[in-house]
């Protein structure tokens, strides 16, 4: 028995909604509600205007209440709200992924469509074992991750995922046959680095010592993220992608880049595997697929695996997977608006043009208390805090719970603090967020 229950009714109309990776009773005690969102902005419950510094959770690219999505998914509700993808088709949904396999890096053409993150990558995963095995190489099943990756909730990313919190809860309910990579964070070599950290390619060469413990015979796939968000904003050292291609394609193990935070714009270039020039086998994607309006995820896969599964009688189901909501009409329809705002405003592209002034006021917090690193990439920034003597995280959440205060809305991981604000941003509004975070950190204790 736990002596230390805590249930705390403190507010009766909003106990039931048991509230996602939050601080349930904290929250509760101090509830943060949020009504409207417009452009670059929330309004709170009272009234209050907050700047969007991460885009919802990494996911409204082209800024809130978009009125080309709104009206095409109103348009889809009264034409047809539901149709079903098994055995069956509806045209915006071939529309959708022959639009998306055009801004695809080269090969991944052949489109899987999911309802979320964690869906894409569990997808991702299963469509990785199952490739192999039409190869005929099935005893291939073994699954790499690494530290500090995220990879959503479901059991297969959360067994690939390295995050701590994320995995001691559930134990021996972790997949098995799965290894990890180290994560290439490391302050001693690299911290304030502008952008793409210099030292630490090498650590991709972990993946030879894996394959020489495991055989390379066991292996299906390796999946990271190109540039993790989920663990406070982890960078790819220089070289370090390319090397982990190198060694997938030595021993035949597929590539997963887990690009839901990455992709549609996030780093300058459609998609990170762009940015870096390293085309992987698989893509997982979700969020700013549809701007974050309607849940929606797709998975892009070379033609070659898809290609792959294509034998035996026409009859046969090839790949046996699938959600009830995949390609749901309705996210289709918000996926299209959302990529007709993304060219016509040249938004997958737009963080390129921005991650100058975005390094330079990110970095110009140097110096000021606590912080003990800056990181940044596209428009992604990270200012990691010394934790407080034997309660980390405390800071964190200090900082961000009175940048929220002062009218501008991060992330917390810990005691980073991780910014990602909606690809239309202004630079006002880039400096509005520096300002206010660095009179927060003066003002911290
Ligand atoms: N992969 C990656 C790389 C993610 O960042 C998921 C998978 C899972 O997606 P869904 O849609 O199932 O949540 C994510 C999700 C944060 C934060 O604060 C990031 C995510 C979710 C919640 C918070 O960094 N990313």
């Amino acid at each position: 028995m736990n002596a230390r229950l805590t249930p705390a009714v403190t507010n009766p109309e909003l106990d039931a909604f048991w509230m996602p990776f939050t601080a349930n009773r904290q929250f509760k005690a101090n509830p943060r509600l949020l009504a409207r969102a417009k452009g670059m902005y929330y309004t709170t419950a009272d009234g209050r205007e907050v700047l969007d510094g991460v885009a919802g959770l990494w996911c409204v690219n082209a800024g809130h209440g978009r009125r080309e999505i709104t009206e095409a998914v109103t348009k889809q509700l009264e034409t047809m709200e539901f149709a079903p993808t098994f055995q069956m088709g509806h045209p915006i949904a071939f529309e959708l992924a022959n639009r998306l396999a055009k801004i695809a890096p080269p090969g991944l053409d052949r489109i899987f469509f999911t309802n979320s993150g964690s869906e894409s990558v569990d997808t991702a995963l299963k469509i990785a074992v199952a490739y192999h095995r039409a190869r005929g190489a099935g005893q291939r099943t073994r699954l790499i991750g690494r530290e500090k990756g995220y990879h959503g909730v479901g059991f297969g990313g959360m067994s690939v995922g390295g995050m701590v919190n994320n995995r001691k809860f559930f134990g021996s309910s972790m997949l098995p046959g799965v290894d990890h990579l180290p994560h290439t964070l490391d302050l001693e070599h690299n911290a304030f680095s502008r952008g793409i950290p210099q030292w630490g390619a090498h650590l991709a060469n972990e993946l030879e010592r894996l394959v020489a413990l495991h055989d390379a015979s066991t292996i299906a796939a390796v999946i990271v993220e190109p540039v993790a968000g989920s663990a406070g904003v982890v960078l790819p050292p220089a070289g370090y992608l390319k090397r982990l291609r190198e060694i997938c394609d030595k021993h035949d193990i597929l590539l997963i880049f887990d690009e839901v935070i990455t992709g549609f714009g996030r780093v300058g270039k459609p998609f990170a595997a762009l940015a870096f020039e390293v085309t992987p086998d698989l893509i997982t994607t979700a969020k700013g697929l549809t701007n974050g309006a309607i849940p929606m995820g797709a998975v892009f896969s070379q033609r070659k695996i898809y290609d792959a599964f294509m034998q035996g009688p026409e009859n046969t189901i090839e790949l046996f997977h699938g959600y009830t909501y995949s390609a749901h009409p309705v996210a289709c329809a918000a996926a299209l608006a959302t990529q007709d705002i993304y060219a016509k405003e040249g938004l997958l592209t737009r963080a390129a043009t921005l991650s100058a002034p975005w390094e330079n006021a990110v970095h110009s917090l140097r110096g000021l208390p606590h912080v003990i690193d800056i990181r940044n990439y596209g428009l992604i920034g990270a200012v990691e805090l010394e934790p407080r003597q034997g309660k980390p995280g405390a800071r964190g959440f200090d900082v961000f719970l009175k940048c929220f205060e002062r009218g501008v809305m991060v992330r917390q991981t810990g005691d980073t603090i991780a910014m990602a604000p909606p690809l239309v941003i202004e630079t006002k509004q880039i400096e509005r967020i520096v300002e206010t975070l660095g009179a927060v950190l003066r003002e911290t204790d």
